[in-house]
């Protein structure tokens, strides 16, 4: 009797100890797939998209409304005062008929994005699926019967993207209890409470349930209301939710951006934030086209492609992902402008995507406009990326030893690029002029390292 006991205490133990060591490789390897993927489409999208930036004869920004100075059309109703009712009533008007989920996730893929993440609910509360448990949701525009997020879904699924949601956990300025802008009056707790247990835990639970999305991005900045609102026992509340019915699924440091505490699985800079260096955990920059996130059509800061593809490398250098923003019209189509600078970074991807995908940061450190990456190659050395991001002198020495370096080419065409070794031993590229002055935009050389 005490034998067969003790057999199943040891069987119990034996199962105990496997399942937690697949949980533990789990939590290990969860961001594998984020670390070598550096490259993701952000979208920005809702009834915001509808007012593009402008409402009743004013365009952001506009600085005779008090807190009206920012670009950031997913801001308008509170920038521009738009009164709750009207903004509420937008609801009627979105009917995005020309919504195309499988033209945007091809479209995402063929710029070289391997993750796809949208609003599922923005700071105004509007879900962008059916919700159970609010009406301000797709559900209440003549769009509804359209599971956007499941077209998305699927659609990432084909074309082999990873998926996930945008989820503004603190503000939301329809749920009574949801935090406002900081210069609204303060929400109390106790409603705050009730926001978070009968709209935010349930929402993800729904998210969860439905769309068995592979990340979460959860978005505060570091103010008052993010220190009051969602205190240390929150946070790890709703991570703790998610782990437990989704393990593989990643969870930003946005969560809390003051204090991200050890569990999260991905930091996010601060809206277009470049850091100087590698993080300590797999990082991303959230980035915009233009200065705002959702649609606004007079905003025309376009970035360049060349300037998206400096970042997008730039960040791969210190080990940390590009998250490109769209904002799509109302009517569900890109911005033509969006849909260019799309094609141009995946024409540049195409020949020169071996300098980004599965990349490592390199300590050493590089000349001015230049910034390095590597991965180890199969004949046991390692493959270097010269990446030159502002015009060079055609003669460009590097801090590399030349005796170390079988084999030196541009990337994107094969063209062997002579060396030479200087008086320190170190290589000294021999550019040709279209290289070095970045004709055909940023370019990258190869170093076949021993
Ligand atoms: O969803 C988008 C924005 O609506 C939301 N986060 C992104 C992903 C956001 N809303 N407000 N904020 C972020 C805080 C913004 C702070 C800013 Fe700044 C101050 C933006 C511009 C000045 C800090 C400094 C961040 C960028 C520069």
């Amino acid at each position: 009797m005490i034998k067969k006991a003790g057999l199943l205490l040891l069987a119990l133990l034996f199962i105990f100890h496997f399942s937690q060591a697949q949980t533990d490789s789990l939590t290990r390897h969860r961001a594998d797939w984020f670390k070598e993927a550096k490259f993701g489409m952000f979208v920005h999208w809702g009834l915001y998209s509808i007012l593009a930036g402008s409402y009743n004869g004013h365009t952001l920004p506009d600085s005779s409304f008090p807190q009206g100075k920012s670009w950031y059309a997913e801001w308008i109703e509170q920038r521009l005062e738009v009164p709750d009712s009207v903004y509420h009533r937008l609801v009627h008007q979105f009917n995005p008929v020309k919504f195309n989920a499988d033209r945007w996730v091809r479209l995402a893929k063929e710029a070289g994005m391997k993750y796809f993440v949208i609003t599922a609910k923005h700071h105004d509360g509007f879900a962008l699926w059916d919700s159970k448990v609010s009406d301000y949701d797709i559900g209440s525009t003549p769009y509804k019967g359209h599971d956007i997020l499941g077209e998305l879904k699927k659609a990432c699924e084909k074309y082999g993207l990873k998926f996930g949601f945008y989820y503004s956990h603190c503000e939301d300025w329809y749920a009574p209890g949801g935090a406002k802008p900081h210069w609204k009056p303060r929400i109390k707790e106790s409603a705050f409470a009730k926001y978070w247990n009968r709209k935010v835990i349930p929402q993800i639970k729904e998210l969860i349930y439905r769309y068995d999305p592979d990340l979460f991005w959860f978005d505060t900045w570091g103010d008052a209301q993010e220190a009051e609102f969602i205190t240390d026992k929150r946070r790890d509340q709703l991570i703790a939710l998610i782990r437990r019915l989704d393990p593989k699924c990643l969870i930003n440091g946005r969560i809390s951006y003051l204090n991200p505490g050890s569990q999260v699985d991905y930091l996010s800079m601060l809206d277009n934030a470049y850091p100087g260096e590698k993080k300590h955990k797999p990082w991303q920059t959230p980035a915009t086209m233009q200065h705002s996130w959702g649609w606004h059509s007079k905003d025309y800061h376009w970035k360049t492609a060349q300037q998206m593809i400096s970042f997008l490398v730039n960040n791969a250098s210190k080990g940390g992902n590009y998250l490109l923003n769209v904002g799509p019209k109302p009517n569900g189509m890109f911005p033509k402008m969006a849909v260019r600078r799309l094609m141009e970074i995946g024409g540049w991807i195409a020949a020169n995507g071996e300098a980004v995908y599965g990349t490592h940061h390199v300590d050493t450190k590089a000349p001015k406009g230049i910034v390095f990456t590597q991965k180890p190659n199969k004949n046991g050395g390692k493959n270097l990326y010269v990446c030159l991001l502002k015009e060079q002198s055609q003669m460009l020495a590097l801090p590399f030893r030349y005796n170390n370096i079988k084999d030196c080419y541009l990337l994107q065409s094969g063209m062997p690029i002579p060396m030479e070794k200087n008086a320190a031993g170190n290589v000294v590229l021999n550019l040709p002029e279209k290289v070095a002055h970045l004709y055909d935009g940023v370019q990258v050389v190869k170093l076949n390292m021993k």
